[in-house]
């Protein structure tokens, strides 16, 4: 028998709408819903390889329980009851002896959060954190300083812009399918792209214009190009006199740092920061300075990606076609959003701080919505604001992706309960007590997706096939936790397909309306507020605030001087790191796949520094850090400036029953130190400098 299923990838977290063709209980093909402009039947590599994880016996089948010692990969399988009860066990006492926020729950944010939320607050926990700090927290920050509006509530129009400028967003390997296949669809109209980035990649072959800027002296490019726009008026002056608080202070602060100041600090020729001004001004506003994920992390990042919207508030490319957009939710389209599980009449909130001190004066900034997950092991190490004793963690592997995995395996030990949920053997389940394997995402129905956006949607993950083995939703899996704490009353479901019968009431959907395309949408046509009178910023003045009253209240400048990066040493590098296409971060190391055709990272350096080290292409060279070493290939390349030396996240694998990626390459986690933006939130991963030697 064959059925056809629409429904989402979850090979990354972009969440790409797929069709999934099944045959007798088989998944058979897997493409991009072709109903769904930008995505018309593509997938990217890794979605491409969701058939192998779904079929790879290496994946977790049953539940697991520690016999050995912590990472000795000693274990019993279990029962879905006896480990359940064995978790509820001991989270009964702990939460007993130390109170509920000694619990913390981390995950990538997905649509399961809102479970695990309702879960936390019915334990009487405030400890939830997202990997969003490690991935944009300063850049949701910024965007909460300049607009009121996180970053997840802003988009951008690729389809239509004219010119974009990526600061290390290398956006044709480190990819959205829809992103890609949009961008591409612009260039082909003829918009122009300018890419900026230590290192030669992908998307930098494509651009009509490429820097090799120096690594971590992006600042000093934006507040050059702004001193440029102000000075020779090339700003929107219609828009920015509405909509802007603060051009004044901006043109009064930019006015010492020049063009020919920022060559001396970045490399990039005065003329050629001049001329892209000039250039870019006369596409405006349907140009897009993007404000990027992960190029460029350092202690000051907040105020790169401040700059960085600031140039598209100067360009007046903000809720612009072909600039930056604010996403509509279902009330802007006169309908009624999902109901939510963490809106439930008569779920208690937790009053304690939380671990990370987010919210409070100590780290005022941050969105408490995410935390700041590089605060766990030194919060668990120093007690302070008190005792972590339990982490549960689902879709997340803290030992790969928070800097520092030494410090992290130290405060580990003070751990009395360590639960992993996950598909794979990640190195988190490797030293945890419990492992709870969740069915994939084939094999499973999740809850809805609120796709806001110039046309807000509701999206479906559907299960396409049963679980292959002994596996359960995550949602699921909590409700029986809950159950067994004498906390069932706040998951108010039986099954999945019952929590999306309850998610939809009151929206005038059904589950059956999924069923033909796999989406829903709340109305045919594309929402744009009025740019004269009608923009919604949440600021206190209602205005972009280039001087922010965020920052000012929490004692932080609008505007810091630039501090000069300092030069490396003779002996030293800045480690650099980043994404390909054929992997997702930490998770699709051990695909029978992706694994054979990108087996290992290896470490880019600059030939004339290499050839200064007498190192040799291909040569396993020792990579340390103040905090951590390892062995890894030398990869020698006139691709990547000398300050620098990369590797793609992700590798060094140490859960030895995942084989076809234990030990191989070496991990970034290792290397990096735990140094944060503590504005922003975010860490700083680009921060940790290295010497490298031949082994
Ligand atoms: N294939 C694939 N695609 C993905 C993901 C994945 O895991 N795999 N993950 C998704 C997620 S969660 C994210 S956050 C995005 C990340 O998307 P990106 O941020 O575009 O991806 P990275 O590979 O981290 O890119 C970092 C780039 O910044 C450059 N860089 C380093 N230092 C500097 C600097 O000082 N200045 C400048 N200008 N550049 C610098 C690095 O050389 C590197 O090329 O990708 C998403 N897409
Ligand atoms: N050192 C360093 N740290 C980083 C980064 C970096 O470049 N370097 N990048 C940062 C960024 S941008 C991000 S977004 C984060 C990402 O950090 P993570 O979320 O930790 O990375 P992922 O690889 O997306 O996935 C983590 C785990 O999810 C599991 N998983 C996959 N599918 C499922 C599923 O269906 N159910 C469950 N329960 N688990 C599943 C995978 O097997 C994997 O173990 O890392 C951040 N941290
Ligand atoms: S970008 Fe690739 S892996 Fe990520 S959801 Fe889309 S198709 Fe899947
Ligand atoms: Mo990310």
């Amino acid at each position: 028998m064959r059925k056809e299923i629409y429904s989402l990838c979850f090979m990354c977290s972009v969440r790409c709408p797929i069709r999934i063709e099944v045959e007798n209980g088989q998944v058979r093909w897997v493409e991009g819903n072709p109903h769904v402009a930008g995505m018309e039947g593509s997938l990217c590599p890794k979605g491409a390889a969701g058939i192998a994880l779904q079929y790879d016996s290496q994946r977790l089948q049953t539940p697991l329980i520690r016999e050995g010692a912590r990472g000795e990969g000693k274990w019993r399988k279990a029962s879905w009851d006896e480990a359940l009860d064995l978790v509820a066990g001991r989270l009964k006492k702990i939460i007993d002896e130390f109170g509920g926020q000694s619990v913390a729950l981390g995950e990538r944010q997905n649509l399961a959060t809102p479970v695990s939320k309702t879960f936390l607050r019915a334990i009487g926990s405030p400890n939830h954190f997202s990997h969003d700090a490690l991935c944009k927290g300063s850049v949701n920050t910024a965007c909460r300083s300049l607009f009121g509006h996180t970053d997840a509530q802003v988009g951008i129009d690729y389809k239509n812009t004219r010119h974009i400028v990526l600061y290390g967003r290398n956006i044709f390997e480190a990819v959205s399918v829809k992103e890609v296949n949009s961008l591409t669809q612009a260039l082909e109209n003829g918009a122009r792209m300018t890419y900026i980035d230590p290192r030669v990649t992908v998307t930098a072959t494509k651009a009509h214009r490429y820097w090799m800027i120096r690594p971590g002296t992006d600042l000093a490019l934006n507040y050059a190009l702004m001193h440029v726009i102000l000075a020779e008026r090339l700003y929107d002056a219609a828009f920015v006199d509405r909509w802007v608080l603060g051009l004044e202070d901006l043109q009064d602060f930019v006015r010492p740092y020049t063009p020919e100041w920022a060559e001396g600090e970045t490399g990039i020729p005065a003329a050629e920061i001049v001329a892209l001004a000039r250039e870019i001004s006369k596409d405006k506003p349907a140009v897009i300075f993007h404000y990027g994920y992960r190029g460029a992390h350092h202690a000051h990042e907040i105020y790169l990606r401040r700059s960085i919207l600031m140039l598209n508030a100067l360009m007046g490319s903000v809720e612009a076609k072909g600039g930056i957009f604010f996403k509509k939710g279902p009330g802007e389209a006169k309908g009624k959003p999902p109901r939510k599980l963490v809106e439930q009449e008569g779920l208690p909130k937790a009053t304690a701080v939380r671990f990370d001190k987010v919210g409070t004066p100590d780290f005022p900034l941050p969105d408490p919505a995410h935390g700041v997950p590089q605060m766990l092991a030194p919060a668990i190490l120093s007690e302070d604001p008190y005792p972590v004793k339990a982490l549960i963690i689902n879709r997340l592997d803290p030992l790969k992706s928070i800097p520092d995995t030494n410090l992290f395996k130290k405060a580990m030990e003070k751990l009395d309960l360590i639960v992993a949920v996950d598909v794979n053997f990640s190195d988190l389940a490797w030293y945890a007590d419990v492992v709870l394997p969740e069915s994939t995402y084939f094999e499973r129905t999740d809850g809805i997706q609120q796709a806001n956006g110039l046309k807000p949607q509701l999206f479906l993950r559907r299960q396409a096939v049963g679980p292959r083995y002994d596996t359960r939703e995550y949602s699921m899996i909590i409700k029986q936790l809950a159950e067994r704490l004498d906390l069932g009353q706040y998951f108010p479901y039986t099954s999945m397909e019952d929590l999306v019968r309850w998610q939809l009431e009151g929206t005038g959907f059904k589950l059956e309306d999924f069923d033909a395309k796999g989406f829903v949408a709340y109305g045919k046509d594309q929402i744009f507020w009025d740019r004269r009178d009608g923009l919604k910023f949440k600021t206190p003045s209602g205005k972009i605030e280039f001087r922010s009253s965020l920052l000012e209240n929490a004692g932080q400048p609008s505007f810091p001087a630039y501090t000069p990066v300092p030069a490396t040493g003779k002996d030293t590098f800045r480690l650099v790191v980043g994404r390909l296409v054929l992997h997702t971060h930490v998770s699709t190391q051990n695909n029978p796949y992706l694994s054979e055709l990108f087996p290992e990272n290896t470490l880019w350096i600059n030939s004339r520094r290499a050839a200064a080290l007498g190192i040799a292409n291909n040569q396993p060279v020792t990579i340390a850090s103040q905090v951590g070493s390892g062995v890894i290939k030398a990869y020698v390349t006139d691709l990547i400036h000398p300050e620098a030396v990369f590797m793609i996240h992700g590798f060094g694998h140490e859960a030895q029953t995942a084989t076809r990626c234990y030990n191989k390459g070496v991990s970034d986690s290792v290397l990096q130190e735990n140094i944060n933006d503590m504005v922003g939130g975010s860490p700083a991963l680009h921060d940790t400098f290295v010497t490298v030697k031949a082994a």
